[in-house]
């Protein structure tokens, strides 16, 4: 991976080869640690960070969800994040905050534990190839299930989560696929291990709802806004595997990932078996509005200096 200069932790900036953690800390051992994935991008203005207050009140939830009280409120790891960027010196960048029972007791209770907190910030490209956004992805839908709130609460982006993701996409990269596509324990579609999956059919888009277990993803609701803004109706609903096989076009939405199209699933062509033309104009307005260039969007850009 690509290193910066600084990682944030607990409230200062450390070296980043210093930013290390004791082998006993809690999170490593049981998984007790939520977190975030924003991304910031280069515009005339210099850099500007993508809903990072929406991504921040999500990992505030998060910690809600797990019982953790974060030590640090939403404005405070928003100027955080905005000093991390320009003292890191990044145009751009993908940003990694982390809150996670730390080093004092072992055992499963984790309260006793210290919260710490990091924020790291690096320069990272596409999440599925440069290819995989132009002309989409395969994807396998998986023998792993993704988990319900039975077992993990599928709507904190929690550390133990992804668990779950580690498994599906090790499987999928092992069957020679690029990605998976995880079902619920009911067999409706979820999402994928680090992706929210938008499908459309005849003109309207679907997604599968949050109590199908699905994160509610922040490109997820910005990809529904443009969709919207462009005309097309943007529907919550469950969706089957069959309806995958059959859809016109699908593609994936995550911070990492971004807009990224499907263009096999389980050795069946979607669509076209390109990107397709619904998906492209939403995909050229999501670029656009990130980098700065579509002022109804202005809202969900916060420029760092
Ligand atoms: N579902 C899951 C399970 C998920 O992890 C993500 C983000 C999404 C949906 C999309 O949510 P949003 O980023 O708010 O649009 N996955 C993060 C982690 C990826 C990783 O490999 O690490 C991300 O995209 O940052």
């Amino acid at each position: 991976m690509k290193e910066s200069k600084y990682i944030w932790k607990n409230g200062a900036l450390l070296p980043w080869k210093d930013a290390t953690t004791h082998v006993l800390t809690h999170a490593l051992h049981y998984g007790t640690g939520v977190f975030e994935g924003i991304r910031a991008y280069k515009t005339p203005k210099g850099p500007a960070i993508f809903r990072v207050e929406d991504h921040y009140k999500r990992l505030h939830n998060s910690a809600k969800i797990y019982g953790m009280t974060l030590p640090y409120t939403v404005k405070e790891l928003i100027d955080a994040t905005k000093n991390l960027m320009v003292e890191n010196e990044l145009e751009s960048g993908y940003i990694r905050p982390l809150s996670y029972y730390g080093y004092k007791v072992m055992g499963l209770n984790p309260k006793p534990n210290p919260i710490d907190t990091i924020i790291a910030a690096w320069e990272w490209g596409t999440y599925l190839g440069d290819d995989g956004v132009e002309n989409g992805i395969r994807c396998k839908v998986s023998s792993w299930t993704r988990l319900d709130s039975r077992i993990l609460p599928p709507l904190a982006k929690a550390t133990a989560n992804y668990a779950n993701s580690a498994l599906a996409k090790m499987e999928a990269i092992d069957c020679g696929y690029d990605e998976a596509i995880l079902l619920n324990s009911n067999g409706h579609i979820a999402e994928g291990p680090g992706e929210n999956i938008f499908i459309i059919a005849q003109d309207t888009i679907y997604s599968p709802p949050a109590s199908d277990c699905a994160l509610m993803g922040i490109t997820a609701q910005s990809a529904a806004k443009i969709a919207e803004d462009l005309g097309y109706k943007v529907v919550y609903k469950s969706v089957i595997r069959d309806e995958l096989f059959l859809a016109d076009e699908l593609f994936f939405t995550g911070t990492a990932a971004e807009i990224t199209p499907i263009r096999e699933i389980d050795g069946r062509q979607i669509g076209n078996g390109k990107r397709g033309p619904i998906t492209e104009k939403i995909q050229t307005a999501f670029f656009k509005a990130v980098k700065g260039e579509l002022p109804q969007y202005g809202g969900w850009l916060t420029y760092c200096k």
